[in-house]
């Protein structure tokens, strides 16, 4: 196979080569930075036991402090979905290192946490990662969604770091990826191995946020490259005003990212999971709700309109969102290796009766095999398809009672992996570059443990804040796969919050006038107000 660095690139990637992230005016000395120790954040009572080595950490600030110029050698590891800005974490981690002592190393391993566990590893050169700086996807070293649990995977994960003659291990990954980086600390410390970890917050589901996390790298660019499609999409359905489109989008369980599309262009409806689950709908609630929304539309004479549906919804909803729970206990008591009848026939009265009035392909999918970490690969479940059917069936029934006897034609489109990999924005861009230069400074600094963060993000990136955070105060318990564990707790959408608040005020004039707004495509050249804009449900929170 050709070596990454030999690919060509387009005329806009070469261009991008170019762009220097910003970041926070103090992050750019490293070798004479260190932390200092703010307050400690309390961990919660069940997860203390397994962590004794992390527990009672403060949190850092970046402050000046001693040079530092020993060689560091640092391990960096992709883990999970694709986000836009990962490969600038890596290229801020060499660029730091490097500033430090020009004989640093850096080692990738390759293809997630796996290539740890198999120690399938290579150093990084300058000239290799040269071509991968403000480029989207993860390529230069590739991921995947292996979970180091077993005691021999964690002796496994040891003995290639120790072999590596590592400094540090940087965890690039989602929450389930950062709990894993907490339990690799607190064994490597409890081994004695000189090495730490740390982790940067990566997921363009936004669903890595709380008090020190204001949101993850990638969601930034994925939001912006849905909202192109779906305000391309109004602005075909205004224009051929025949079509009602069902877009799904991508985000496993939150609705942070449909939040985000749907202040950014305005659809007829958007769908937020943790709203529906308040509300305790059903899906058939749910397609009566978009039917009542095409009866009324049709009353202005309008057949068309644009609906936005997120990946997760179904789990939101009362009847599937029970359905999946059944199907998850019993698929991860049989392993998954029964007969799909005996799993069916073991759910309660309930969920079979939601089971038996799915279409054949949905519960197929349903039934499909689960991620690493226990989930329903939502991605793979055809929601806006099963919704489309849904309304179907009810608007069906009202045109037999003579209460419809419109057109309802309709289109599913699915937003999902292209934004996961698309060169990132400005933001991305500099927020995944700060974000490394914060995890060498960990390594150099020797903390193990933590979350590399920065507060502040509505800013320009010379005046946001780095800081890094304990990730053992992130871990609460929660039942996965029958067992209890101390995991980092997913962010849900805030429905008191006012990103949610400021849509839930508009949302009412978007649904028969149509307010659509076409964003257009990530701009990397023009005015700052449009090149270096910030994720809307950042700056609604201000
Ligand atoms: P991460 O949380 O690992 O970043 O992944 C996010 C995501 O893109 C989800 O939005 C989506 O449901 C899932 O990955 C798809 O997973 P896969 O790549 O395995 O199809």
């Amino acid at each position: 196979m050709a070596k990454p660095f030999t690919k060509e690139l387009s005329a806009l990637q070469e261009a991008r080569l170019a762009y220097a992230p910003g970041m926070p005016e103090i992050l750019r000395h490293i070798s004479t930075l260190d932390f200092a120790a703010g307050a400690v954040p309390q961990v919660e009572a069940g997860a203390r036991p397994l962590f004794t080595r992390l527990a009672n950490a403060p949190v850092l600030r970046v402050v000046r402090g001693q040079p530092e110029k020993r060689p560091l050698a640092v391990g960096v590891v992709l883990s999970g979905g694709q986000a836009p800005g990962g490969h600038n974490v890596i290229a801020a981690i060499f660029d730091a290192i490097k500033e430090v002592h020009p004989e640093s190393r850096l080692v990738g391993f390759c293809n997630g946490p796996a290539g740890i566990v198999k120690n399938d590893a290579r150093t990084l050169e300058q000239e290799e990662l040269a071509r991968f700086r403000n480029q989207g996807g993860f390529d230069l070293i590739g991921s995947g969604r292996t979970k180091i649990e077993t005691e021999t995977q964690f002796q496994q994960a040891l003995n290639s770091v120790t072999s590596h003659r590592l400094d540090g291990l940087v965890v690039i990954g989602g929450d389930d990826s950062n709990t894993n980086a907490a339990y690799l600390a607190e064994f490597f410390s409890q081994q004695g191995s000189p090495c730490v970890v740390a982790g940067v917050p990566k997921t363009i589901d936004g669903d890595l946020q709380n008090s020190w996390i204001e949101l993850p790298f990638g969601f930034d660019t994925a939001c912006k490259t849905y909202a192109e499609t779906i305000g391309n999409i109004c602005r075909d359905a205004v224009s051929a005003k025949k079509y009602y489109y069902f877009i799904k989008l991508m985000g496993r369980s939150a609705s942070h990212i449909t939040l985000e599309c749907a202040l950014k262009t305005r659809p007829n409806l958007a769908l937020i999971g943790e709203e529906v689950r308040a509300e305790g709908k059903t899906l058939q609630d749910i397609a009566r709700l978009v039917a009542e929304l095409v009866v009324a539309r049709a009353q202005e004479n309008k057949e068309y309109g644009v609906i936005l549906v997120p990946e997760g919804l179904i789990e939101f909803t009362r009847d599937i969102g029970e359905l999946i729970g059944e199907l998850n206990r019993l698929l991860a008591r049989e392993a998954a290796t029964e007969a799909v009848e005996a799993v069916v026939a073991g759910l309660n009265e309930g969920a079979r009766r939601t089971f038996a009035m799915l279409p054949q392909e949905i519960q197929r999918q349903l039934l499909s095999d689960r991620d690493p970490h226990g989930n329903v690969q939502v991605s793979k479940i055809e929601t806006e398809r099963l919704l489309i059917h849904l309304v179907n069936m009810v608007l069906e029934a009202m045109r037999r009672e003579g209460a419809w006897q419109g057109k309802f034609s309709a289109q599913p489109i699915f937003c999902g992996y292209e934004g996961r990999a698309a060169l990132p924005s400005n933001f991305d861009a500099s927020y995944g570059y700060s974000l490394g230069r914060v995890a060498a400074l960990l390594v150099m600094r020797r903390k193990t443990g933590y979350i590399a963060c920065i507060k502040n993000l509505c800013q320009a990136p010379a005046e946001w804040e780095p800081q890094a955070a304990p990730l053992a105060a992130m871990l609460h318990l929660e039942e996965r796969g029958g067992t209890s564990k101390a995991v980092i707790q997913k962010a849900f959408v805030d429905l008191s919050g006012a990103p949610f608040q400021c849509f839930a005020k508009a949302r009412t004039s978007w649904r028969l006038d149509d307010c659509y707004m076409q964003p257009g495509p990530i701009q990397f050249f023009g005015p700052s107000a449009i090149t270096d804009s910030v994720p809307l449900v950042l700056s609604k929170s201000r």
